[in-house]
C-alpha cells in the first residue's frame, strides 16, 4: 500500500472520475447509510401559542382565506429550514378561518388531518358531507377527496393540520385540483356519516372501498369521555398514562392510511417512564400543563401548544395537573412496511 496522503490523492482522483459517470464509492458513506440505530436530522421544537396567536391573527389582516386559499402558518422543523416539513415524513400547520370566510373547495391525493385547537362551530365539507368543528374533534380529510372550510359562527377557527405531504413527495405521488365553485354543493345531511358508521355498527351490505375511515368527525366529547372511562377500569401505562389511537372501525386499521392519531389522559403529576420509538410524533395539547423532555431537551406546554417528537428519542412526559395530548405520527405507514419498533425504558 502506498503511503496516506498519496493513497487519499489516489482515492480522490478515483472518486471524481467516477463521478462523472455517475458512481460514488458506497465505502465513503456507508455507515451514514446504515447507521446502527435512527440518527433523526430533525430537532424537537416547541410552539407556544401564546407567541403564536398573536401572528395567527395578524394573518387574518393580511391576506383573506380565499386568497390565501388556505391561510396556515406552517410549523416547520427548526433543523430543516425551508423544508416546510416538522418531520421528514409530515407537514403540520396551523389553520385560520375567521366569521364568514370560506378557504375554497379543492382536492390532493395528499391526505389531512385537522385538529382543532380554538373556537367552534365552523364547517368543513367533504365530498358533499358538512361536519360542525368543535375544541378538540379530530377530523378527516381523505386522500383525493372534495374539501372546502367555512366559519358560520362568530368566533376565528385555529385547527392544526396535519398532512402526509413530505411522504407523498418522496412517491412522486402527488396530484391535486381546484373545484368549479368556492363552496361545494351539500348533498348528504349533517350527521350522515357519524350515524352511519360511528356507533359500532355498519350499515348491513356497506363494504369499504378504500382504507379510509368512513368516520370523518371524531368528537372530543367522546373522546374524553373514552379517556375517563379508562381511568376508571385501571391504572394507567407506564409509558402512555392512559392512551388510545384513534381507529377506522370498519378496517381497526388507522382512520387515515398514511398517518396513526392518538389521544392520551396523564394523571395529576403523572410522570411517565423514558420511552421511544421510531416513529416521530407531533403533539397538540388539549388540556392542562406540564413537560417533555426530549431528547434530554425540556420543553415546557400548555393548553394549545404544539411540540414535535423525534423518531428514536427517549420522552419522558411529566403532567402538572392532568393533562391530555393529541398526537400523531407516521407509525401506520412504518407498521405496514415492518419498521416500526419501540423501546419502553429507553434512555
Ligand atoms: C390543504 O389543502 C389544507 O385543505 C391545509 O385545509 C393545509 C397544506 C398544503 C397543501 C394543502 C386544507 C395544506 C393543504
Amino acid at each position: 500500500m502506498a503511503a496516506p496522503a498519496t493513497r487519499n490523492n489516489a482515492r480522490r482522483d478515483f472518486y471524481e472520475r467516477i463521478g462523472g459517470l455517475s458512481m460514488a464509492p458506497l465505502w465513503e458513506s456507508l455507515h451514514q447509510l446504515v447507521p446502527p440505530a435512527p440518527a433523526p436530522r430533525y430537532r424537537p421544537a416547541h410552539w407556544d401559542y401564546d407567541k403564536v396567536r398573536p401572528f395567527l391573527m395578524e394573518s387574518g389582516a393580511l391576506i383573506t382565506a380565499k386568497e390565501a386559499v388556505r391561510r396556515v402558518l406552517i410549523l416547520e422543523n427548526p433543523a430543516m429550514p425551508g423544508s416546510a416539513c416538522i418531520t421528514p415524513t409530515l407537514y403540520a400547520g396551523l389553520q385560520l378561518i375567521l366569521p364568514g370566510e370560506v378557504a375554497p373547495a379543492h382536492r390532493h391525493t395528499q391526505s389531512a388531518l385537522r385538529f382543532i385547537v380554538e373556537g367552534d362551530g365552523a364547517y368543513t365539507a367533504v365530498d358533499g358531507e358538512r361536519t360542525i368543528m368543535h375544541e378538540g374533534d379530530f377530523v378527516i380529510t381523505p386522500t383525493w377527496t372534495w374539501h372546502d372550510h367555512g366559519n358560520d359562527s362568530s368566533k376565528p377557527m385555529v385547527w392544526l393540520d396535519g398532512l402526509d405531504i413530505p411522504l407523498v413527495a418522496m412517491f412522486n405521488a402527488g396530484f391535486a385540483e381546484n373545484g368549479e365553485s368556492d363552496e361545494q354543493a351539500v348533498t348528504t345531511p349533517l350527521g350522515t356519516s357519524d350515524a352511519r358508521f360511528a356507533s359500532g355498527l355498519l350499515p348491513v351490505d356497506w363494504k369499504p372501498a378504500r382504507q379510509t375511515s368512513p368516520i370523518f368527525n371524531y368528537p372530543y366529547a367522546r373522546t374524553r369521555e373514552a379517556l375517563q372511562g379508562l381511568t376508571r377500569a385501571g391504572p394507567p401505562d407506564a409509558c402512555h398514562g392512559y392512551k388510545l389511537r384513534y381507529v377506522n372501525t370498519a378496517s381497526g386499521g388507522a382512520p387515515i392510511a398514511t398517518m396513526g392519531t392518538y389521544m392520551q389522559l396523564l394523571p395529576k403529576g403523572f410522570e411517565t417512564a423514558a420511552y421511544r420509538a421510531t416513529d416521530g410524533a407531533v403533539f397538540s395539547v388539549v388540556e392542562g400543563e406540564g413537560q417533555s423532555t426530549v431528547g434530554g431537551e425540556v420543553l415546557r406546554w400548555k393548553k394549545r401548544d404544539q411540540f414535535v417528537v423525534p423518531s428514536w428519542a427517549s420522552v419522558v412526559h411529566k403532567a402538572r395537573g392532568e393533562a391530555v395530548l393529541f398526537s400523531f405520527s407516521d407509525r401506520p405507514v412504518q407498521e405496514k412496511l415492518d419498521l416500526w419498533r419501540e423501546d419502553r425504558g429507553g434512555k
